[in-house]
């Protein structure tokens, strides 16, 4: 049997594009190497965060305001709760460029974000202990992703409107021809008209077996929960944040379903070679001790460190995701690369894929994202 589309990799990016596919009446199959939601994707913690307002560059803002309207129309479609609406607190330096893009983006886009001094933030939050000289950009209609609920809900959405899940089947070969693909697995061959390429911390390798060498890195990241004392930090009064510092940027969670204040290391992190197995949380001092010196530097209230967990980053040199078709075959299209900042954009991603394969325009610009630029 032919599928309409075989996509390679159905985590976070993969999941939505096979829900998009496949809701729209294609026949669809999704091969995954583990058996999602597992810990080798971008999905696992159980939050991330969605900001419109974009430190990164005003290039992504029409892309996440498209993929904040997705979420809420995926909200329509299960219980579970896929977007808590927190807020997000933009914390850093006045002249820090992160800051600078973020009001630059508020300004350019109309988005409803609020200039804070630091003593504005810790009166308005008091579970913060921000010092003079930094500055907060709070943006209320913001928040917080449940990751590991959307994807189990990406996966059940996909599965009902007909799409096939391979699951534990690492893929171990791409052969590509005009108009065609053949698939092989650990377990057995498949051929589709079209494919599409997410395979997270995989790319760089799964990418080069189809011609194309694009300067990817993984490295090995860790975020910590932390105790957060009375109800100071609850999800329904305390925002998500970043903090764009001189020296490192962070980001954090308040304690969403009470499960603690969740504080990680943004820039950063070692080189890891995917294929041995990730140090486990704490293998290095640094794990724990670099975020509990933001819990105790920046907030008034956070108690001990409950948990740590390690997670991988895709990064491209110059931060920015890479969104494009294969130059030879135009029935091949990849999303890689996103740097540790691309969960958020996962169904406008998907969405996009979707519309790449089936030679549509998408609706939002991806020329930023094409791989050609570092060529
Ligand atoms: O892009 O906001 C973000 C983020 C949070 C955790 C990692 N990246």
């Amino acid at each position: 049997m032919q599928y309409d589309s075989i996509i390679v990799g159905a985590g976070s990016m993969g999941m939505a594009t096979g829900y998009y596919l496949a809701k729209q009446g294609n026949n669809i199959l999704l091969i995954d190497a583990g058996d999602p939601p597992h810990t080798e994707g971008s999905h696992h913690g159980e939050t991330r965060i969605i900001r419109h307002a974009y430190g990164e560059g005003e290039s992504y803002v029409e892309m996440a305001l498209r993929a904040q309207s997705l979420w809420e129309e995926l909200q329509t479609e299960t219980d579970r709760t896929i977007f808590v609406p927190t807020g997000v607190l933009n914390i850093g330096k006045e002249d820090s460029a992160f800051i600078q893009n973020v009001r630059n983006s508020a300004l350019n886009y109309q988005l409803d974000v609020e200039t804070l001094t630091a003593a504005d933030i810790n009166s308005k939050w008091p579970g913060f202990a921000i010092p003079e000289g930094l500055i907060g950009c709070y943006e209320v209609n913001s928040g917080v992703l449940m990751s590991d609920n959307i994807i189990k809900t990406y996966r059940e959405l996909a599965i009902k409107h007909g799409a096939v899940l391979k699951i534990n089947e690492p893929v171990t070969d791409i052969v590509m021809e005009e108009n065609q693909v053949t698939v092989t697995t650990e377990k057995q061959s498949y051929k589709g008209a079209t494919i599409i390429l997410t395979p997270g911390a995989h790319a760089k390798e799964k990418l080069a077996s189809i011609g194309l060498d694009l300067p990817l890195e993984t490295v090995r990241k860790t975020f910590s929960w932390f105790a957060a004392n009375g109800e100071w930090y609850a999800d329904d009064h305390f925002p998500a944040f970043s903090f764009a510092l001189d020296h490192a940027t962070y980001y954090g969670f308040p304690s969403v379903e009470r499960a603690g204040v969740k504080i990680g290391r943004h820039d950063g992190g070692m080189k890891r070679d995917i294929h041995q197995p990730i140090e486990p949380f704490g293998t290095y001092t640094e794990d724990k001790e670099d975020v509990s010196m933001v819990a105790d530097r920046y907030f008034s209230n956070i108690a001990n460190h409950q948990e740590g967990k390690v997670c991988t980053y895709t990064n491209t040199p110059d931060g920015d995701f890479i969104i494009d078709r294969h130059p030879d075959y135009q029935h091949v299209v990849f999303a890689c690369g996103f740097s540790g900042h691309g969960y958020k954009f996962s169904s406008v991603i998907g969405e996009t894929l979707a519309k790449l394969v089936a030679e549509e325009q998408p609706l939002v610009d991806i020329t930023p994202f094409a791989y050609a630029r570092f060529f």
